[in-house]
């Protein structure tokens, strides 16, 4: 592949950035996060190397679901500005050179969109058939339920329908029913308004549910068919527009979701599987889990790729691991129920997970970025920001940005009883001792090493477009992996244990891989012959690359 090509899959080598527009800077002192004031600290994602922000629903919403209830598809919530403000925010975006997608919430709306509210209301209407409608409610196996705990069915009666409605998330979302083809127009139309104003592309929320046919007659609509013309759709009316996918499913599963071996569906995945073999490995301190699922990660298509991450939006949910893994991972992490969420994930970030460690928390987010795909940084990480555990359910994760030492952290200007959501507020991790400004004028901090981290990583598109080897080693702390592509060759390597360690390995033909660059992180590194020695400390990190 030649450079300009992997320009055209931009999203196989990009940065991705996801941030909720309303947690991210308040412009007007309303205590809510806007347009206008997203648009104001563009250059902090800039100076981050950021090339594709992942805006969380930004639509009008009742917000029972943090915008995942949508009201109406076509505009922008009143509360974060207006289309026009969300316009101004894409071209200085565009202006930097950072593409934006956003989140495609189509499984479901919110149960006050006015869709649904005509749905149950008259049988007649042209938008009773757009839900999931039955007289009776079905059986349905309780290791189903989404959110078990706060919904124990997955059907809610609904009075003036005289009838049960699906709704795979929380009842107020009745899901839409995709096997109409109005609502699949529909969706297209939306998908197509989106591009026109100049987005790259979508994060579609859960995609195995969207899917899922629930008729119990044949209406002709198969699902991975659709996925595949959506995929032709967009692309024809925007050639380098993406979708990536949210599809919590094994390996198996997951790759049907990117279509035949042509890759026809989606673009990307965001990878479960790899990020929950992570939090084993980085429990355990042992990187087995990792060259294990690296095992199992199935191939793809040229054009296609993974996406992925430490800690998201939602719950770090560890619904891939086995009882005995999770309560591992729940004993290191997160012990107190507190912490837990679902029975199958915790609800902290990183580094209150990883005991304010410095070097740990680098190292984890090293380990992730070497993994052959591209990464996905969740507001805050950048800056090592904790969770707020008095903010309920996931929304623990979801405190306002911190920018700065005042008050509020620089996020808004509103009373305290006026912010949308609380602050993170012990004081080691709140905005006093947590923000990105300090940070920004110190060269040993954490957005720092961001900086550095995913600059290295957008220079080595080996780590994309390459093949990747596991290069294994006797100390089971040890993580390494090897990119080729194109003569040039990346060795990642991460301690995952607090010992010191001092490693080597054999490189064939050492002498034709060019010259060697350590790249990233710190430590001695020596070559002699075809053997490479490199002294990590604990929890170190090290790329090196051989460059021709
Ligand atoms: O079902 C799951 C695990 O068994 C979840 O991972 C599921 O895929 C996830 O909860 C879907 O989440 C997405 O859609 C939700 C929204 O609340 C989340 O924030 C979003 O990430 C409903 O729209
Ligand atoms: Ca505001």
């Amino acid at each position: 592949m030649d450079i300009s090509r992997t320009s055209d899959v931009w999203w196989k080598n990009a940065v991705f950035y996801c941030l909720d527009v309303e947690t991210f800077q308040d412009s007007n002192g309303d205590g809510i996060g806007d347009f206008a004031g997203l648009t104001r600290r563009l250059d902090h994602l800039d100076r981050l190397g950021v090339s594709c922000i992942w805006l969380m629903p930004f639509y009008p919403s009742p917000n029972q679901d943090d915008g995942y209830d949508i009201t109406d598809y076509y505009s922008v919530d009143p509360r974060l500005g207006t289309l026009g403000d969300f316009v101004e925010f894409l071209r200085a975006a565009h202006d930097r050179g950072m593409r934006v997608i956003a989140d495609l919430v189509v499984n479901h709306t919110s149960r006050e969109h006015p869709w649904f509210q005509a749905s149950r209301a008259d049988p007649d209407s042209p938008y009773r058939d757009w839900y999931v409608w039955r007289d009776e409610k079905p059986d349905e196996d309780a290791a189903s339920l989404v959110f078990p705990g706060e919904e124990n069915s997955s059907w809610t009666w609904d009075a003036k329908a005289g009838k049960y409605y699906l709704h795979r998330f929380y009842s107020h979302q009745p899901d839409l029913n995709v096997e109409n083809r109005a609502v699949r127009d529909e969706i297209q139309r939306i998908v197509g308004f989106w591009l026109q104003l100049g987005l790259s592309g979508f994060r579609v929320d859960a995609v195995p549910f969207l899917l899922e046919q629930m008729s119990t007659v044949d209406t002709g609509f198969a699902p991975h068919r659709w996925l595949r013309d959506l995929r032709a759709f967009i692309n024809r009316r925007s050639g380098d527009a993406v979708l990536l996918g949210e599809v919590n499913l094994d390996y198996p599963d997951v790759r049907r979701f990117f279509g035949d071996e042509d890759g026809d569906e989606l673009h990307m995945c965001l990878d479960f599987n790899l990020n929950q073999a992570m939090a084993l490995a980085l429990a355990r301190e042992d990187a087995g889990p990792i060259v294990h699922g690296l095992r199992h990660m199935p191939e793809l298509a040229p054009d296609d790729g993974w996406a992925h991450f430490l800690r998201n939006h939602d719950e770090w949910s560890l619904d891939k691991l086995t009882e005995a893994e999770r309560q591992e991972v729940f004993a290191s992490f997160g012990p107190d129920p507190s912490m837990q969420l679902f029975g199958r994930g915790l609800r902290r970030r990183m580094p209150t997970m990883l005991k304010g460690n410095p070097d740990r928390l680098r190292m984890a987010y090293a380990l992730m970025a070497s993994m052959p795909g591209s990464p996905v940084i969740f507001y805050g990480e950048e800056i090592g920001m904790a969770e707020n555990l008095e903010i309920p359910g996931r929304l623990a994760v979801r405190a306002p940005m911190q920018w700065d030492a005042g008050p509020h952290g620089g996020f808004s200007n509103a009373s305290t009883e006026a912010l949308h959501r609380p602050m993170v507020s012990d004081p080691q991790w709140g905005p006093g001792k947590v923000n990105a400004i300090d940070q920004q004028d110190r060269p040993d901090t954490m957005f720092h090493f961001m900086e550095h981290l995913l600059r290295r990583r957008r220079e080595c598109p080996e780590i994309a477009f390459g093949e990747h080897a596991v290069l294994p080693f006797p100390e089971p702390e040890i993580f390494a992996i090897r990119h080729d592509w194109e003569g040039r060759t990346l060795i990642a390597l991460a301690n995952l244990g607090a010992k010191p360690q001092k490693v080597t390995l054999t490189l064939p033909k050492a002498s034709g891989l060019g010259r060697l660059r350590p790249i990233l992180g710190e430590g001695k590194v020596s070559l002699r012959k075809d053997e490479l020695t490199v002294e990590l400390g604990g929890y170190g990190l090290r790329w090196v690359r051989f460059e021709s």
